[in-house]
């Protein structure tokens, strides 16, 4: 590193190897379009779309515009007590997003914010049509549903939960996951096998009662863990058993929210409408903080009561609905629209699953998965040190011009929409390589 290198010792990285990082760090000064540039000037391809949450690429002139605008005429407005018209404006154009029938917006500034303000809801929603009973959430394995209380209770990713289970929340039981490498490696797009699984809902509304539960919560595609696909008939079976019960159903489209299968949300992908969507990330194409649920009017309607003066729901971030990220949110979704991005995204996923899938049989590829412009390449672990190879592939990856990103021995990819077909061929044929080159 150059003389000007900061000192890195005081910022404590969030799921980070601090004292590997500190040692061998990465560091990026500036970004263009679908490239980061590294501290000594090389360019790496971003092969996630930041952390899958910037599919317009870096310095979009439209968001960076509407940004600089919106912080001269309105740094901050409070939205207790009074509003500023972004915030109604961006809230109707989500709402025109969302599937049919979902249509009141909730914003916080992250996707944990956002996952914890859907469970608050679920429970202030069945109390308030005198269900107050219904307090449990069933999430489901290797779920993430972010880093708040309620997320990492409901989230299934074990290392993420087993320091914190004293403030986890007490009602809470897990769906097994949906991924058997004997059924379904190597499947393109959504395996055939394991719609069955959704009946294990149904033993855990024999086993805790119906009356019991509040919501399910799920990915419609688990994307930290690895990109684990929802099997054909999976989530149209869990809606089913949900409104049987009375139970919401909640889809977590942190990641696939905002074009990233090739539909506005999973859900129209899917054809499977919940009754709470949860998105963050892409909404402002990661420029400014954002997130937020998206809620059937029934849901809402239901918790309008009481005198008119009456507080209705006592949850809320200082920032929700801020100014300068409802400009940025606004800016995302006019681009998105002007470009037909979430068509190109469609488009672009047909080249990525072709690609991705012909590294089939290239060294230490033991899966591949994938949906819409999403995909994951696992690799076996070596013996005894599990997420060394994936971090040596990331490491050549770097070498040879890509921004890959690693978990455990995963790689995922989900490259920007305005990525052009070469780009994404590139990317593939340069992961190859790296493939080849590790041990
Ligand atoms: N829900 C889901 C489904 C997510 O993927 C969150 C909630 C939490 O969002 P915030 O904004 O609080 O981080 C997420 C976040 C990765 C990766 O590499 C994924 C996330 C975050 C960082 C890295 O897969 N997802």
């Amino acid at each position: 590193m150059n003389t000007s290198a900061p000192n890195l010792s005081a910022f404590w990285m969030p799921f980070t190897a601090n004292r590997y990082f500190k040692r061998h760090p990465t560091l990026v000064r500036g970004a263009e379009g679908a490239y980061f540039t590294l501290s000594d000037g090389r360019r790496v391809f971003d092969c996630l779309s930041g952390l899958w949450c910037t599919p317009l690429g870096h310095g979009r002139r439209e968001i960076v515009a509407a940004v600089r605008e919106q912080v001269g005429e309105l740094d901050f407005a409070p939205t207790f007590q009074v509003g500023h018209p972004k915030v109604f404006e961006l809230a109707a154009r989500i709402a025109g997003w969302a599937p049919e029938g979902l249509d009141r917006v909730f914003f916080t500034n992250s996707g944990s914010e956002a996952v914890d303000s859907a469970l608050k809801i679920a429970l202030a929603y069945h109390q308030a049509r005198g269900e107050a009973g219904r307090v449990r959430i069933i999430g489901r394995e290797r779920a993430y549903h972010g880093v708040g209380i309620g997320g990492i209770s409901a989230g299934g990713i074990a290392a993420n939960r087993r320091a914190f289970g004293a403030l986890s929340a007490p009602f809470v039981d897990h769906l097994p996951h949906t991924y058997d490498p004997g059924q379904m490696r190597f499947s393109r797009g959504q395996p055939t096998w394991g719609a069955h699984l959704a009946d294990a809902l149904e033993r855990l509304v024999a086993l805790h009662d119906a009356s019991t539960i509040a919501a399910v919560i799920v990915e419609p595609m688990q994307g930290s863990t690895g990109v684990i696909v929802p099997p054909v008939g999976y989530l149209e079976r869990l809606r089913e058993i949900c409104t049987r019960h009375g139970i919401l159903l909640i889809f977590d489209e942190v990641i696939t929210g905002f074009g990233r299968l090739g539909a506005n949300f999973a859900a129209q992908r899917l054809g499977v409408t919940p009754d709470i969507i949860v998105f963050a990330k892409a909404v402002t194409n990661g420029v400014i903080p954002m997130g937020g649920t998206v809620v059937r009017r029934s849901i809402y309607d239901a918790m309008m009561r009481g005198p008119e003066q009456t507080i209705e729901l006592f949850h809320g971030y200082t920032y929700s609905g801020h100014p300068v990220a409802c400009a940025a949110g606004l800016a995302t979704l006019d681009a998105l629209e002007k470009d037909d991005l979430v068509a190109r995204s469609a488009k672009l996923s047909k080249v990525l699953e072709d690609g991705v899938h012909s590294l089939q049989g290239e060294p230490h590829v033991i899966d591949i998965r994938n949906i819409g412009l999403a995909a994951a390449v696992e690799l076996g672990a070596r013996e005894g040190q599990p997420g060394a190879r994936a971090r040596e592939a990331f490491e050549r990856g770097v070498e040879a011009g890509l921004l890959l990103r690693f978990t455990a021995d995963t790689i995922a990819v989900a490259p920007p929409f305005i990525s052009s077909e070469e780009e994404i061929r590139n990317m593939i044929e340069t992961l190859r390589g790296v493939l080849r080159g590790i041990a």
